[in-house]
């Protein structure tokens, strides 16, 4: 178990409400006291939204032992803040076997919120499928529970062997709703791809369509600011951050290079970009909990994400002092 750095709150026995959210039995809140984020556990590939006013930030659980360099991951965790300072961790929303058809391993996720509705969607281990698919769970809170929407994957790994035979390349989804409604989902491996999303937001509407991206290797993820379309992602590995511009989410995406480092003592970096109360930031992970950080081993950060006039992103500042 790891020491606290953080101030914890307190460990709520009771159901309460407080700053207009439910608080449950089990929820735990922190104060935000620079980065990691959460000091207490580990927390990867992160995943954020913003929703009435708060940031919820959704991570895979690392749980590999110490001494040990494999992915151990059983589990997806949900925080929530509504100031970016006190955090509040509520009960495991959803695990990868509560897919009945996934053999396990909860890696990169991502949530989003339509019609009151949020869709979860995640990178689990399929049970009978050779490879990594896509899995998409709902709920009608952002903190859960989610329950699995299809009962079946949305993609899995068959569906892409034209472009790649590795079984890993159907991971990490990001989804986008464009202004005139229509949703996106992209993803991938080595080879990234995209496919249009029929507003139940549970099955594909239309091909699979594969990305050109200089030196891609995983973590799509898209955000819009203004007229400009931006996909980010994990570039080469160890990892660094690169993105990508466009007028159009379906593309041509012009490269503009390196927006984040490799980070510390992780080889991977995985990011999550979203505006709040009018600034934006920008959430990875990195290997930085001591004595036991690492790749396998890793933890969320947030630091400040600032743009240039002509829209282009400035490269981020990792900080330890973060977002305080
Ligand atoms: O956590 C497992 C995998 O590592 C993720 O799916 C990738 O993005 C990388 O962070």
């Amino acid at each position: 178990m790891n020491r606290i750095k953080g101030i914890r709150l307190g460990l709520f026995s009771v159901a309460l409400i407080a700053s207009g959210g439910l608080l449950t039995q089990n929820d735990t809140t922190f104060v935000y006291t620079g980065n990691p984020i959460v000091k207490y556990k580990y927390t990867a590939d992160p995943a954020a939204m913003v929703y009435n006013d708060k940031v919820y930030l959704y991570a895979g659980h690392d749980e590999c032992p110490p001494g040990s360099e494999y992915y151990q991951i059983n589990e997806w965790c949900v925080f929530s803040t509504p100031d970016l300072k006190t955090w509040t961790e509520h009960p495991v929303p959803l695990k990868a076997k509560d897919f009945s058809w996934a053999k396990g391993e909860a890696w990169a996720s991502q949530v989003i919120e339509r019609n009151g509705k949020f869709y979860w969607y995640v990178t689990v281990e399929h049970g009978t499928i050779p490879g990594k698919s896509i899995g998409v769970a709902v709920s009608d809170s952002p903190i859960g529970p989610f329950v699995d929407a299809r009962g079946s994957a949305l993609i899995t790994n068959d569906m892409t062997t034209e472009y790649t035979q590795i079984f890993w390349d159907d991971i990490d989804p990001t989804v986008f709703i464009d202004d005139d409604g229509q949703a996106y989902l992209y993803w991938g491996n080595t080879q990234c791809y995209y496919a249009r999303l029929k507003e139940n937001m549970i099955e594909l509407d239309g091909p699979i369509v594969a990305v050109d991206l200089p030196c891609f290797t995983e973590a799509p993820w898209i955000h819009k600011r203004g007229e400009w379309y931006y996909l980010s992602y994990a570039s080469e590995f160890p990892e660094k951050i690169c993105y990508a511009m466009s007028r159009n989410i379906t593309g041509p995406w012009e490269y503009k290079g390196i927006l984040n480092e490799l980070a510390g003592n992780s080889n991977t970096n995985h990011q999550a970009i979203i505006e709040f109360k009018g600034d934006w930031y920008f959430i990875y992970h990195n290997g930085s909990i001591n004595p036991h950080g690492g790749s396998f081993r890793r933890s969320t950060c947030i630091d400040r994400l600032y743009y240039n006039e002509d829209g282009t992103m400035k490269r981020i500042q990792m900080t330890i002092e973060g977002c305080q």
